[in-house]
């Protein structure tokens, strides 16, 4: 595999991301939902294409599930998960399409709608012993609109309060992670708007609580890498929602948009010990509003692949010297050449070697299962909302 190293190589087998059973359904934006043939029309459908996606990458073993969107007879949907190669991954709860939550769900004035959304939550976690999943994620749609309109301070108290509920609920094995956004669909102020607000709250719950880390949620020129090295020295990154933005949190391809980014991000990853580490779940949290979902999936997994085999690449030993050195362009350069390191080929050679597919984009669109969905299936759900 020439520049890749059996050591690369052996952390590259290992890598694993889970995939959102809402990508597989047809989404868009507030002006128009675009359908596409053979869009599933039920949670064991949206299983089925996710398999696809792992039996073409060997990258992707988990789904990950939405409460309510993907409601159905759980054990019957482990047992189909299981028989199409994969399993059943996080469960993300969704306060934020219900009248009721108005004005907030976890930190609404109201205890009646605040135990309304506890119990959404504690609900979940019956479907996590259903399913066997880890974790809870929770997103959080709260927040104001104009200044004066609420009181941030109480609103961050009730959090915790409500918080404390949830996380009273979990099993041993169970955590919950906590993820922030800086806006939307509040504009003026969001109740978990940050990685800081994120980690006071998961760290006055407990050691089962993280913070999760969505790389489309942050002000434009942020240095996620950043915050991606403090969370791992604290130990409080509990999972990454991956995709990209060019402007707000446009759910796009992962690597699409600033692969150098992807590449840093990942880079920081393998230097705080999070690569393949069970503590650090890999997520993707995209909609394909144009794309072909599957394949938008695949590339997507391939997308971090190829990134963190360029991370993997960095030769550690040479950068640090050159950082203890003081030498600041051979410390670049270094970091620069894992970077520009094209590792197509040498992971497609990979991949033949494993009984893959040297190009997974090619085999699938060469599988004509994308003609065979949609010829079987018609009238798919809307599944997501654009998220
Ligand atoms: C919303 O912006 C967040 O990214 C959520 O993680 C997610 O997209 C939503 O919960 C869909 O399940
Ligand atoms: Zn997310
Ligand atoms: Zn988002």
């Amino acid at each position: 595999m020439g520049i890749l190293s059996q050591d690369i190589l052996d952390q590259l087998e290992k890598q694993a991301i889970e995939l959102p059973s809402w990508a597989f359904g047809n989404s868009g934006t507030r002006f128009k939902v675009f359908g596409t043939p053979g869009t599933p029309r039920d949670p064991f459908e949206k299983i089925s294409d996710a398999a696809q996606v792992h039996k073409y990458t060997g990258l992707a073993p988990t789904v990950a599930l939405h409460i309510p969107w993907d409601m159905a007879n759980f054990a019957d949907l482990r047992k189909h998960a299981e028989d199409e190669g994969v399993a059943l991954g996080t469960i993300n709860s969704n306060t934020f399409q219900d009248d009721d939550y108005k004005f907030g769900a976890l930190t609404h004035e109201d205890a009646t709608i605040r135990n309304k959304a506890i119990d959404h939550h504690l609900a979940c976690i019956d479907v996590m012993d259903e399913t066997g999943s880890r974790d809870l994620k929770i997103w959080l749609a709260e927040g104001s609109n104009y200044p004066g309109q609420a009181d941030m301070r109480g609103r961050q108290d009730r959090l915790q309060e409500s918080l404390q509920k949830i996380y009273a609920r979990l099993g041993d094995d169970q955590r919950l992670v906590l993820e922030y956004k800086f806006f939307e669909p509040s504009f003026y102020h969001t109740d978990v708007p940050d990685w800081g607000t994120s980690y006071a709250q998961v760290s006055a719950l407990g050691d089962k609580a993280l913070v999760c880390l969505d790389t489309g949620h942050h002000a434009p020129g942020t240095n996620i890498e950043f915050i991606v090295m403090q969370l791992l020295r604290l130990g409080k990154l509990g999972s990454f929602d991956f995709n990209s933005r060019f402007y707000a949190d446009d759910d796009l391809i992962v690597g699409a948009a600033d692969p150098f980014q992807l590449f840093r991000i990942i880079f920081e990853v393998v230097r705080g010990g999070g690569l393949n580490n069970p503590d650090v779940q890999f997520m993707l949290d995209q909609c394909h509003n144009v794309e072909d979902k599957i394949p938008g999936q695949m590339r997507s997994v391939l997308n971090v692949q190829e990134m963190t085999a360029r991370a993997l690449l960095v030769d550690t030993e040479k950068l640090r010297a050159a950082q203890v050195a003081g030498d600041v362009l051979g410390a670049h350069q270094v970091f620069m050449d894992a970077f520009y390191t094209d590792v197509r080929p040498a992971l497609a050679e990979w991949r033949e070697s494993r009984g893959l597919a040297a190009d997974p984009m090619a085999a699938f669109a060469a599988s004509g299962y994308l003609e065979k969905i949609a010829a079987d299936r018609v009238g798919g759900q809307q599944a997501s909302w654009g998220a």
